[in-house]
């Protein structure tokens, strides 16, 4: 669970990171079933269309629980729910979960947006975990964010990337969240955030999952994967019959 610091920073700022919420032993394991995934899938490359043109690499897979039996216990991680269930209330769905490498000297970049252009929900309920299982300092490309961004509600999504402004919100402007392998990053799918490219000799690994209310309710399905709706905590309460995400018509 949150402590009450923990929460009011979080509501105030649209984001936490709380370090050392995995032991280096526990992140070493994870990092090397994420590398482990991504020799036996072969070569992928995540990089965002805006940013493709630059020659990066991001390698990643979706769906990661189906891929190793390790991340299907950490989704339930009672550690890992307390968080959830400090922030959103006592049920909690799972939304998608991934993860990714970005390699050393060439890790793609991600554009500075808003998780609510890809996935927007009629509330905010939607919360971001990111694992870092190894280090990130900002020559590996660390996430960077505004704080208090969440506060400005939906902003214009520009092009397929969902990309917010980049004169109002600029990359470099933004407040680098350097993180070592264990520390996990919480945020709201309102706060603006990005990441640079990995100029570093080494990758950057880690794992990201996005959980919901139940009883907050897409506005479009645009957003849908396996495993999606599945309750890591509580019950959905929804009287209306259950659909997967592939079989809704909306
Ligand atoms: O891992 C990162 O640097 C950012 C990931 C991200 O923003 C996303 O997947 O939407």
């Amino acid at each position: 669970m949150l402590s009450a610091d923990q929460k009011a920073f979080y509501d105030a700022n649209g984001y936490l990171l709380i370090t050392g919420f995995i032991g280096a032993e526990e992140a070493a394991q994870l990092r090397a079933e994420v590398h482990a995934i991504a020799a036996r899938q072969g070569p992928t490359n995540a990089t965002w269309s805006s940013v493709a043109d630059q020659g990066t690499v991001l390698e990643h897979s979706h769906d990661v629980q189906f891929r190793s039996a390790a991340f299907t216990r950490l989704l339930v991680d009672p550690r890992l729910t307390g968080v959830f269930t400090s922030l959103i209330g006592p049920n909690v769905q799972l939304h998608h979960n991934k993860m990714f490498i970005k390699p050393p000297e060439r890790g793609s970049p991600f554009p500075m947006h808003q998780d609510y252009g890809y996935f927007p929900h009629r509330g905010t309920s939607m919360t971001a975990v990111i694992l870092h299982l190894d280090d990130a300092p900002n020559a590996k490309g660390c996430v960077r964010l505004y704080p208090g961004s969440h506060k400005l509600g939906p902003q214009e999504a520009i092009g397929q990337d969902h990309t917010v402004d980049p004169d109002r919100f600029p990359l470099d402007s933004a407040l680098p969240i350097e993180a070592k392998a264990g520390d996990l990053l919480v945020f709201n799918y309102l706060t603006v955030h990005g990441s640079g490219l990995n100029v570093s000799e080494e990758p950057r690994t880690t794992w990201l999952a996005q959980v919901r209310d139940p009883e907050d309710e897409p506005i479009s399905e645009q957003h849908q994967s396996r495993g999606q709706g599945m309750m890591l905590a509580g019950i959905d309460p929804r009287t209306v019959p259950f659909q997967f995400a592939w079989q809704s018509t909306a």
